[in-house]
């Protein structure tokens, strides 16, 4: 920020040359010298946006000249990016002209994880996979050996169109869910019939915010202004995680809980409020369905004492952090992270934080609610998705479902659909799937091998899958098993359009720079896959041949995204981001959109699901073995990408860290420093350990990520376990990621 501030005001007084750059820059590399001794009107300006999986997804401005891309700022326009990106946005420059960019198509010549690459051209590339398609739908009549592994590495809505490529070549298999939020997912709409949240910039408005198992000093910085505002007028800020966080650093209280008990603490806070009298009782009674039963359950089931020794949270602190909501007074909010739910109890988790929000009232408030996330602002045409099979295409009939056989019984049903497999057990699916096997994976703004659970299984189901293409812009280690790997661009070579699944801005994507290298954006591969297919069989493919990225973009817009935004032409997006102009308080006057209008302490539909009508306690999963492996996200990097940057690398030190507890390093002969060995049933890891009483005793901790020159992986100890819900609304159920546990020794 401050270096940002710096070049602001360089900038706004036209001309940089008059510094006296050796007192002030002394720190500064030539690179960045530069320039501070331009002018502005020197560059060429486009508008950017951040593609990832992240909460802020920034509206970057950047900088081009001579054709090069110099360098990037924040939006202003964006009251949410604010002039400023984060540390992983700051390095984009690098990530570009990285040295290790992928730059044409290859094909691993000596098999998966040979290592003999050999160069190829688009259309070979193109054409071993075209024939490929090909070859399965003759041989099994139809596309269900073809699978597509894709999930967040780019989540603009662009990029859909790679789903859609798939759609435009029949039915086909499909790795659906996510490996994200899928429990709280359901237990949001179990309770509320939507996951829908408020404008995160009217937290500066809340007397209270717990942060409840989220770390947005690390996740979701631009945030954390609104946060500060609160705190500064007043409000308490309160961070439950079972790690001590870089948020819970920034709180006014922290509250260490034990992993996958929260349900217990919510329902213990929400007993004791409804005891002490102290619940919206008016708004109870004219918002909430099955809030009698609720309370039955409580009485039954629930009590300080209980949630205490459960949690580890002192009967004391709990009373405390119930009635200091209520107190604190209205409107005062909760912020359920993601990476609470990553449990085999995460949806009911979630159930019950939410039960305790709605007892206090402060749904449908601005400043207030339960906040999780949102899809709000994702009303786009989807316009590449649209296509369909071709015609006679013929495809799955038989149950949806995680590991669903296709049913081949005379194919009685009309309708033909996808097939949908589990992306939460990638290895298995791909290992175990029949009728037909899977023999065409394409894999593309995905890393499975990084970010999957059972690395060592997916090495098999890789090796069993006749091709794997991979598309990406890096080499990693999902590249390093495929058989054809596809080099993409990043997104300042390409159109896009991006939206947040949590604050409410719009920012259109610029292609900026000319492709580098051979790289080629994924629809124009899609386009160049479908006119390759239907010149060896006509009739193949019905996605565009053509590429126009402006034009696509330009399909995406409709009348109610441009009343929602207050717009009457997409290009208006070029002056910068746009935000919502409604929706920005979610359920408002307590309308929800559950079955019975009301918040749903008792949910029809979760018992549909499987799960409790109530939000009850539902423990979690059983250690197997001896301590608790925790993996969860890190400011330097997004999932794998960014920390195999060489900047990234050198800014933080570049590798990776077991972090635990002094007790259990001491029983173990550990001192700071040493090297570890992490083992599990699952596989085992090595790396140096950290120790520290930011984690507590009994449980360790090591941020998931992609390291530079290396394949480190987290998920080596990661198995499949299934969360309690996502079944519903994302197609399978989350994945209980932090339900791990390990064996640590030194070496
Ligand atoms: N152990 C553990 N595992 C986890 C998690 C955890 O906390 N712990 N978190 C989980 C969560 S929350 C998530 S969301 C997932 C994320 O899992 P993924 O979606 O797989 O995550 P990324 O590593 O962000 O991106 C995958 C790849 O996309 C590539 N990519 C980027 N842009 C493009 C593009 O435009 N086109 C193409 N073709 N490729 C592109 C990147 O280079 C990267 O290799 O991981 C999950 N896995
Ligand atoms: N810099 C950066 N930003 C990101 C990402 C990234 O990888 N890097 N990823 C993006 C994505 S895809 C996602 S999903 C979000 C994730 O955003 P967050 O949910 O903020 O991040 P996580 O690190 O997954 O988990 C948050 C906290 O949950 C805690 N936790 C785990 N189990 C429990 C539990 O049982 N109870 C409680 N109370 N807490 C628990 C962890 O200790 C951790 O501190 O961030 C997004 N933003
Ligand atoms: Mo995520």
């Amino acid at each position: 920020m401050e270096r940002r501030s710096f070049l602001k005001g360089l900038f706004a007084s036209g001309v940089v040359a008059s510094f006296p750059a050796s007192t002030v820059l002394k720190a500064a590399d030539e690179q960045e010298l530069k320039h501070y001794y331009t002018k502005k009107s020197d560059y060429q300006i486009y508008r950017n946006a951040c593609p990832r999986n992240c909460y802020d997804t920034c509206s970057i401005v950047s900088y081009v000249k001579n054709g090069r891309l110099e360098f990037l700022e924040g939006a202003e326009e964006s009251t949410y990016t604010n002039g400023g990106l984060c540390v992983k946005g700051n390095s984009y420059v690098r990530r570009v002209y990285s040295p290790e960019r992928l730059r044409t198509p290859m094909l691993q010549v000596g098999g998966k994880g040979s290592g003999l690459w050999k160069r190829i051209s688009w259309d070979e590339a193109l054409e071993r996979i075209a024939k490929q398609f090909l070859k399965l739908k003759k041989q099994d009549g139809n596309l269900l050996g073809a699978c597509l592994s894709k999930y967040s590495g780019n989540f603009d809505i662009m990029h859909y169109g790679i789903e859609g490529m798939f759609s435009s070549l029949g039915y086909t298999s499909r790795l659906v869910g996510t490996p994200c939020w899928p429990a709280g997912i359901d237990a949001q709409n179990f309770d509320m019939g939507n996951m829908w949240c408020n404008d995160p910039e009217d937290m500066e408005h809340s007397k209270q915010i717990i942060l409840w198992g989220v770390n947005p000093a690390e996740t979701s910085i631009h945030s954390f202004k609104y946060i500060y505002k609160a705190q500064e007028k007043g409000a308490k800020v309160i961070v439950i995680d079972p790690l001590f966080t870089t948020t819970a650093a920034k709180a006014d209280e922290f509250v260490q809980i034990r992993p996958g008990t929260d349900g217990a603490l919510a329902l213990a806070m929400a007993k004791h409020i409804v005891e002490k009298k102290l619940y919206d009782k008016k708004w109870i009674e004219k918002n909430s369905h099955g809030f009698s039963e609720f309370k039955e359950y409580l009485n039954k089931n629930v009590s300080t004492k209980w949630a205490s020794e459960l949690t580890g949270v002192p009967e004391k602190v709990i009373t405390m952090l119930a009635e200091g909501f209520v107190k604190a007074g209205k409107p005062s909010s909760v912020w359920i992270g993601y990476g609470m739910q990553r449990h085999s109890n995460g949806g009911s988790m979630v159930r019950a934080i939410d039960a305790f929000v709605a007892l206090t009232g402060n749904i449908g408030l601005k400043g207030g609610g339960a906040r999780y996330g949102h899809l709000q602002t994702w009303g786009q045409n989807y316009y590449l998705m649209g296509f369909g099979a071709p015609k006679g295409s013929t495809g799955y009939t038989g149950a949806v479902g995680p590991m669903g056989e296709f049913d081949k019984g005379g194919g009685a049903k009309a309708t033909y659909t996808d097939r949908p497999l589990n992306i939460n057990k990638t290895a298995r699916e791909l290992l175990e799937t029949k009728s037909p096997e899977i023999n065409l994976l394409w894999v593309a703004c995905k890393n499975p091998f990084g970010q999957d659970a059972n690395r060592n299984e997916l090495i098999k189901a890789f090796k069993k899958v006749e091709m794997v293409v991979v598309a990406d812009q890096f080499f990693n280690e999902s590249a390093k098993w495929a058989d054809i790997v596809l080099p993409v661009t990043t997104q300042f070579e390409e159109n896009a359009l991006n939206v947040s699944y949590w604050h409410y801005w719009m920012s259109i994507n610029q292609a900026a720079i000319k492709p580098l290298f051979e790289a080629k954006n994924d629809i124009e591969i899609a386009c160049l896959l479908s006119k390759k297919i239907n010149s060896l069989e006509a009739g193949s493919c019905t996605f565009p041949q053509e590429y126009d990225g402006e034009k696509f973009l330009s399909k995406e817009f409709n009348e109610g995204l441009y009343k929602q935004f207050g717009m009457k032409d997409y290009r208006e997006l070029l002056k910068g981001p746009v935000k919502a102009k409604s929706g920005l308080v979610a359920w408002e006057g307590g309308k929800f959109g559950t079955p019975s209008g009301k918040f749903e302490f008792k949910s029809a539909k979760a018992k549909e699901f499987g799960n409790a009508e109530l939000p009850v306690f539902l423990e979690g999963r059983k250690p197997y073995d001896a301590l608790r492996f925790m993996s969860p996200h890190t400011r330097f990097g997004l999932h794998s990408q960014f920390q195999n940057l060489d900047w990234m690398s050198q800014f933080n030190g570049g590798e990776p860290f077991l972090y635990i507890n002094p007790k259990d390093a001491l029983a173990r002969g550990i001192k700071d420093l040493d090297l570890v060995a992490v083992s599990n049933k699952n596989g085992q890891l090595e790396l140096k350990a950290k120790v520290t009483d930011n984690v507590p005793a009994g449980i360790t901790m090591a941020y998931e990520g992609w390291y530079r020159g290396s394949y480190f992986n987290v998920n080596e100890l990661v198995d499949d376990t299934e969360a309690d819900m996502g079944k519903w609304k994302t197609g399978m159920p989350g994945i209980a990621i932090h339900d791990q546990f390990v064996s640590v020794r030194k070496i």
